[in-house]
């Protein structure tokens, strides 16, 4: 049991958490919190468990020498009437979960470190006895808005109409003019310049995250943590303190600050930047690129007949940067790593 005196620092934080509207979490749904905090701090709310201990059935197959570890001494007879406490209440040999008193509990996978145990549950649950409310925040993703750059053009000019006479090669210019009427073929390529961007919002409201939290697991005999069931929905979560690491099978599901976090910051990145591409327009009638082009090919690396020209020019397309934004905490906040099992 000594693994989750950790437990303290979360414990010191139950009582400066709101009790809890429905919100909806990264989950989409709402997660139940199991709290160990070392302490004996429930006691008489497990007493629901009124099934008898007969110690019978599958009692036997239960290490049930493990069970009690810190309890020591004599035990009372009667059911196990605290099953997160760690000790065999009845004298069967069996503590907490792997007592079949303790109907109402369950183990999940142990995980070093842990200061809560979670679960999604339905939006409308209520925080099962012995737990209490828990609020957390979340900062999640954001969206950051990618801004246009510009891209890089280049076009060989060709005599003809299928590229096969190579006259010279272009850039962005606004007007290339021919001294007369003649036929142009065109073969060339549009890259982004790298000059896109990604802007970041002014701020991002944080998720809220209402979980249940109980003071401590309870033993099982596997070695995982006796945690109430819930009846509402299955998966399996552990919060740890800070920026730790989730270890299998649990793996990381979302940060988690204090519910007090006003407000989180977008952290934008440019993962890369895509070119719209390039064309030519030519012009077959006049010299100076002026009124409508007869004809508008594009710079996508394969050849393009241009038709008759007596200008043309070279159009290099916009840019957009492809963003990744993350959203922290705009200001100091504690922070917890919430694992989940897949
Ligand atoms: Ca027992
Ligand atoms: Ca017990």
């Amino acid at each position: 049991m000594k693994a989750w005196r950790r437990a303290s620092g979360l414990a010191a934080l139950l009582p400066l958490l709101p009790a809890a509207g429905c919100v909806l979490d990264r989950f989409g749904t709402n997660a139940f919190l199991d709290l160990p905090a070392g302490t004996g701090a429930q006691s008489a709310s497990g007493g629901a468990s009124s099934a008898t201990s007969s110690g019978s059935g599958a009692g036997g197959a239960n290490a049930g020498g493990a069970a009690a570890a810190g309890a020591g001494g004599s035990t009372p007879a009667g059911p196990e009437i605290d099953c997160l406490n760690g000790a065999d209440d009845d004298g069967d040999d069996l503590a907490d979960c792997d007592d079949p008193d303790c109907g109402g509990y369950e183990c999940v996978p142990a995980h070093a470190g842990a200061i809560g145990f979670a679960r999604p549950v339905g939006a409308a649950d209520p925080c099962p006895a012995p737990s209490a409310p828990l609020a957390l925040a979340g900062c999640g993703a954001c969206a950051c808005s990618a801004q246009a750059g510009t891209c890089s053009v280049s076009a060989q000019v060709h005599k003809g109409h299928s590229c096969g006479y190579w006259i010279s090669t272009k850039y962005v210019e606004d007007c290339y003019y021919l001294n007369y009427q003649d036929s142009r073929s065109f073969v060339g390529t549009a890259a982004a310049q790298g000059n896109g961007w990604c802007e970041a919002p002014a701020s991002v409201a944080p998720s809220a995250w209402h979980g249940c939290a109980v003071a401590a697991p309870g033993h099982c005999a596997d070695g995982g943590a006796c945690v109430p069931k819930n009846p509402s929905a299955p998966g399996r979560c552990v919060l740890l303190d800070g920026a730790a690491q989730c270890s299998p099978p649990y793996v990381q599901q979302a940060r988690l600050y204090d519910a007090g976090l006003a407000q989180c910051a977008c952290l934008c990145t440019k993962q890369s930047e895509q070119c719209a591409g390039g064309s030519v327009s030519v012009y077959p009638d006049n010299y100076y690129c002026s009124g409508n082009a007869a004809t508008v090919v594009a710079l996508d690396g394969a050849c393009h007949d241009g038709g008759t020209a007596a200008s043309y020019r070279i159009v290099a397309g916009g840019s957009a940067a492809i963003c990744a934004g993350e959203a922290v905490p705009a200001g100091p906040a504690a922070s917890y790593t919430l694992c989940c099992v897949p």
